[in-house]
């Protein structure tokens, strides 16, 4: 029977064929809000990972952006962003990805985190080490702020736009750059890289961020999660490389 990992690997890379399938191409949208995009094939590619996995692991349950799948009292659960970036996805802005973790109980046991246009696999198990293609990967040593690229979420609700614009400023004039990507889960594949120093949201999914979580942790760096002040069921995150603080004091 293949590894939780190896399923999770799998079902990754089908979901990121199906994403390059339809990149570019018409799509169809279940919803255009304000400041977000939900798409016919975020709910489809959630499927055909769902499949995957109970395939796998009928017993398991799933908690998706899409929806929950699988027996919810098994305390396997499978955390499932089927397109993370998905506003960037639907302008062809190839800045994506597809985020799957696992966790037992509170406990997060491996996250996959899969770029199809880059074709970039990020992973990592608990207690081992985070791998970019095969290769292990590091957070950067950059300790000084100045020295830094911080990127900023920006999330969904006029509320989380208000009180993240200041974050935004303050950072903006203290690292050496900010960058607003799109994309929660790919931060978080930068910052276990070294690519970026640090990712920032105050109000983010859980489906966003739990794969990000081990990868960061995997690399040498430092994650912070707290209920978000301003979205209530939301999560506020700060992922650093371990050596940088962020402190605005
Ligand atoms: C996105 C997150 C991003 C956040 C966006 C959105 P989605 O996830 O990755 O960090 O700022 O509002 O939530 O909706 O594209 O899966």
């Amino acid at each position: 029977m293949s590894s939780p990992l190896d399923v999770a690997i799998s079902a990754a890379r089908e979901a990121g064929q199906l994403l390059r399938e339809n990149f570019g191409g018409p799509l169809d949208v279940n919803a255009f809000e304000a400041h977000d995009i939900k798409l016919d094939l975020d709910v489809k590619t959630q499927e055909l990972i769902t499949q995957r996995v109970l395939a796998a692991f009928p017993d398991h349950a799933i908690l998706g952006e899409e929806g929950l799948a699988g027996n919810q009292d098994s305390p396997w659960q499978w955390i499932i962003d089927p397109i993370d970036g998905t506003v960037n996805y639907f302008y062809g802005l190839p800045h994506f990805c597809i985020s799957i973790a696992l966790r037992h109980g509170e406990q997060i046991e491996l996250g996959v985190i899969y770029d199809p246009s880059r074709d970039e696999l990020w992973q990592a198990e608990r207690g081992g080490p985070a791998l970019l293609n095969g290769k292990v990967i590091h957070a950067s040593d950059r300790a000084k702020l100045s020295d830094c690229i911080v990127s900023v979420g920006l999330s969904k609700s006029p509320e989380t736009i208000s009180s993240g614009v200041p974050m935004l400023m303050a950072y903006s004039q203290r690292a050496r750059k900010c960058r607003l990507m799109g994309s929660a889960a790919l931060d978080l594949a930068y910052v276990a890289c070294g690519r970026l120093d640090a990712y920032v949201e105050q109000s983010v999914s859980l489906w966003d961020v739990a794969a990000g979580q081990i990868l960061v942790e995997s690399a040498g760096g430092h994650y912070e999660v707290k209920p978000s002040a301003t979205k209530p069921g939301k999560i506020a995150v700060i992922a650093t490389n371990g050596k940088v603080n962020l402190s605005l004091e």
